[in-house]
């Protein structure tokens, strides 16, 4: 059964099933973790969110192979799969393709490609966004799929033409330009806050193949809208990060101000920090071994 089977068959599934399907953002072992304990089906390793947690820009300050340390403790302490946010790749195709091969071998699902230029730029901020050249992109997501080793790991097409202002056409040519390089999704971004972009895509888009939103900006649409549209997945993309800096702003003033630690109630305990370790499980380990 899929409960058993490898995490890339599992977002296959989740990606090609006909329901709408979540996967929520983390960025580092224990938001995984968390993220898994809360019963979501996979995880969205956000770029935002894994560059926000070393304290530096999402403008691929940093390098993918510090990313791919992040992604290993993310993969070591769960069992979900795990997508990853992999920006522009890293360079050309064959960057791209290497990142694919480090991520196979690290236990990471899939990875999503944005059609941008590196240094890629959030795409929810003001400034101007350039889109990379569509055969360039293709090529790129060509090249992937034909190096990828376990037939499932699934990549996935981002489709930046409503960021950077280019409109529907472009949109429907970019993402069947993919479509037609051998991509298992498209994911189609917006910032407007509303859902008429990405409806409208929907429709002309008609399921060629499965969509994948975040719904950052847009986050009123009620999520039956989603359904009702066919989306096949959702992406909660940074909403543990943004929950982390509230609830640590909040802990570090109140103690700098305070200079105690009393009345402090929306911290976990200590106990709580050490079964998300799994402490015991080593002290078991202990038992037997020491
Ligand atoms: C991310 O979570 O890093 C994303 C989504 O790419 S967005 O921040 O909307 O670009
Ligand atoms: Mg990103």
């Amino acid at each position: 059964s899929l409960l058993f089977s490898k995490r890339t068959t599992k977002l296959k599934h989740l990606i090609q099933s006909k329901e709408l399907e979540f996967i929520m953002e983390a960025h580092n072992g224990l938001s995984a973790l968390i993220v898994q304990e809360a019963g979501f089906k996979g995880i969205w390793a956000s770029g935002l969110s894994m560059s926000a947690q070393l304290g530096v820009r999402d403008c691929n300050e940093a390098s993918w192979t510090q990313l791919l340390e992040v992604l290993e403790f993310m993969a070591e302490r769960t069992t979900i799969p795990i997508l990853m946010d992999g920006d522009t790749g890293f360079g050309n195709y064959n960057n791209a393709r290497r990142l694919v091969r480090k991520l196979e071998e690290r236990g990471i699902a899939g990875v999503c490609f944005e059609d941008k230029i590196f240094p890629k730029r959030n795409s929810l901020g003001d400034g101007a966004q350039e889109l990379a050249n569509i055969q360039e992109f293709s090529n790129k997501i060509k090249a992937c799929k034909d190096y990828q080793r376990d037939k499932d790991f699934q990549i996935v097409a981002r489709c930046e033409s409503f960021i950077a202002g280019w409109g529907l056409e472009n949109a429907l040519e970019r993402c069947e330009a993919y479509r037609k390089a051998g991509v298992d999704a498209i994911l189609i971004h917006s910032k407007k806050s509303d859902f008429t972009e990405i409806e409208q895509f929907l429709k002309a888009w008609n399921n060629r193949l499965p969509v994948v939103i975040v719904p950052t900006n847009y986050y009123k649409t009620p999520t039956e809208e989603f359904r009702k549209h066919n989306v096949s997945l959702a992406i909660w993309a940074n909403h543990n990060l943004r929950a982390c800096i509230k609830a640590m702003q909040d802990t570090s003033k109140q103690i700098f101000e305070r200079q105690n630690l009393i009345g402090l109630d929306n911290i976990a305990s200590v106990k709580e920090v050490f079964r998300l370790q799994n402490e015991q499980g080593l002290e078991e380990d202990d038992k037997k071994y020491l």
